[in-house]
């Protein structure tokens, strides 16, 4: 599965970049106030699936861009360009995630950024690895000395609840912050220590299933907000494990 997984995610690389050659003449279109999509996303989404889907035509399918299909045991969960803000502007934060699911668990994620170079892989209980190398979450012990990341769900802006009293009460508590614009790779640099702790809320699973998988297989706790363990896209929390207490006392 390793493989496919593979071979697919940097196939998908490869014509996001070619999308993002002519980026000012791509078409973005709204699907909500600020929730756009670009022919790039969908470009990309209809590769992973078909090439998927041949390999592995009993499984279901979960993306952000088509419409879902079920499977018996199993289902692909993927999200074209996770980011797709940072695509349109030309940035760097911006990721291909792709996730298999079987029996309701997160068994294999990979989470590609193809402008960084940067490919993140993980199978359940077989650590995770960047670029066919190990990695593991930073050893950190204190929010004082913490580099945390969040997201503001943009998409989801009219909520009540939009994350900013809670990023200015950690923010006062932590050695600096970071807003990246990929919950996909979000996770990923918890898992090999860049950040000692990421969260955001009001997420979809096809933005953080092979993420925190990844994150989870580097040493990262994943829990909710308040503490639940597991992986609650509603809200999403994860730590290198030495800060969860810190950090969950401040959501
Ligand atoms: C995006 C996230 C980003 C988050 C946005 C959005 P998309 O995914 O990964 O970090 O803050 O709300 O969900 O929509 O670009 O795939």
């Amino acid at each position: 599965m390793e493989k496919l997984i593979h071979s697919v995610i940097l196939e998908a690389g490869d014509i996001a970049l070619q999308f993002r050659s002519r980026l000012d003449a791509i078409q973005v279109t709204k699907k909500g106030a600020k929730d756009l999509v670009t022919e790039a996303d969908i470009a990309v989404e209809n590769h992973i699936r078909s090439r998927l889907t041949a390999a592995t035509p009993e499984f279901g399918f979960l993306g952000e861009e088509s419409p879902e299909t079920e499977g018996k045991t199993s289902r692909w969960i993927v999200d074209p360009i996770d980011g797709t803000h940072s695509f349109i502007h030309g940035q760097y934060f911006w990721s291909i995630s792709i996730a298999l699911e079987s029996k309701g668990e997160i068994s294999h994620g990979a989470v590609y950024a193809p402008l960084l170079h940067e490919l993140y892989m993980a199978e359940k209980g077989k650590g995770a690895t960047r670029n066919d190398q190990t990695i593991r979450v930073s050893d950190t012990i204190d929010l004082a000395s913490a580099m945390v990341g969040t997201g503001f769900a943009c998409l989801r802006a009219e909520l009540g609840d939009n994350n900013l009293e809670r990023f200015c009460r950690i923010a006062l508590r932590t050695m600096d912050q970071r807003r990246f614009g990929s919950a996909a790779l979000d996770c990923c640099l918890v898992a090999d220590g860049q950040m000692d702790a990421f969260w955001e809320q009001h997420l979809n699973l096809f933005d953080v299933a092979a993420g925190a998988l990844i994150a989870e297989e580097a040493g990262a706790t994943v829990t909710d907000f308040a503490g639940n363990p597991g992986l609650n896209p509603e809200a999403v929390l994860i730590t290198n494990g030495e800060i969860l207490s810190e950090m969950l006392e401040l959501m």
